[in-house]
């Protein structure tokens, strides 16, 4: 069975770092209604939710995405980009910890979970404002101890590697190859998002299901085009805060 680990809206939300977004009043009313629907979604889904309290100091505290990367035999907790962030990692280590051996993100190191894609027994990681070398460095030699390969990607004008190229199937990515390059992920098959929508690019993929924001009919018309099931699930206030779909959860194998 699948677990999703997540963690309440913050009450300081509208106090988040912005990257590429205009700063803009957040309901953060409205911001937890969707976020309940994000959860009860991914339980529809079968995956046993595991809510962890919002952290009222915290503004991004909801993207738990960025504070760990899981895999099936160990779980590694990041060191983020943004100082802000790093208190976020110390709940989180709590709680996978019954499940999971842990590694850690050293300094120099900083690596957001955003920027991580796992694919199999290959890990692509996005060299972007928030994750630098020596935490690719330090990911690559703690994963290769359990036969993963990390693959360095560079990534143009998104926060995070998964803001441009997600899982939506079996070897296949969804992808916006303004910002990244097909070429970095060999023997792959991809579906492109519509180029009018490269937000959509960010999709989550929950057993054979794809999990798309509304918005970007024309990219969900692909995926469905290329026989892969969608349902749609709207983050559009948490989007004010640069998060998308996969940010909200930290999703692995029980
Ligand atoms: C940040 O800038 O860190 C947050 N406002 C948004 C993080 C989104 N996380 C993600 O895409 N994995």
């Amino acid at each position: 069975m699948w677990t999703a680990l997540t963690r309440g809206v913050s009450p300081s939300l509208p106090r988040c770092q912005l990257t590429y977004a205009e700063r803009e009043p957040i309901d953060v009313g409205r911001a937890a209604v969707q976020h309940g629907r994000y959860e009860d979604l991914l339980r529809s889904l079968g995956v046993k939710v595991r809510p962890l309290p919002a952290e009222p100091e915290l503004p991004d505290s909801v993207f738990v995405e960025d504070t760990a990367v899981v895999l099936d035999d160990l779980a590694v907790i990041t060191r983020p980009g943004s100082p802000s962030r790093r208190p976020e990692t110390a709940t989180i280590r709590a709680a996978l910890a019954p499940d999971r051996r842990l590694f850690e993100i050293e300094p120099p190191g900083t690596i957001d979970g955003g920027d991580v894609l796992v694919v199999d027994r290959r890990i692509f990681v996005g060299r972007s404002t928030r994750t630098n070398v020596s935490a690719i460095e330090q990911l690559a030699e703690i994963v290769s101890r359990f036969g993963f390969r990390v693959h360095a990607v560079e990534i143009r004008g998104c926060l995070h590697l998964k803001s441009a190229v997600t899982q939506v199937a079996p070897e296949t990515l969804l992808i916006n190859d303004a910002a990244v390059d097909r070429s970095d992920f060999l023997s792959m098959r991809f579906v492109d998002v519509d180029p009018s929508e490269p937000a959509a690019a960010n999709a989550l993929l929950v057993h054979e299901t794809v999990v798309s924001q509304p918005g970007s009919p024309r990219t969900i018309a692909r995926l469905r085009a290329s026989g892969l099931t969608v349902v749609e699930c709207d983050l559009s206030e948490l989007a004010k805060a640069e998060g998308a779909l996969t940010c909200c959860s930290l999703l692995y194998r029980d």
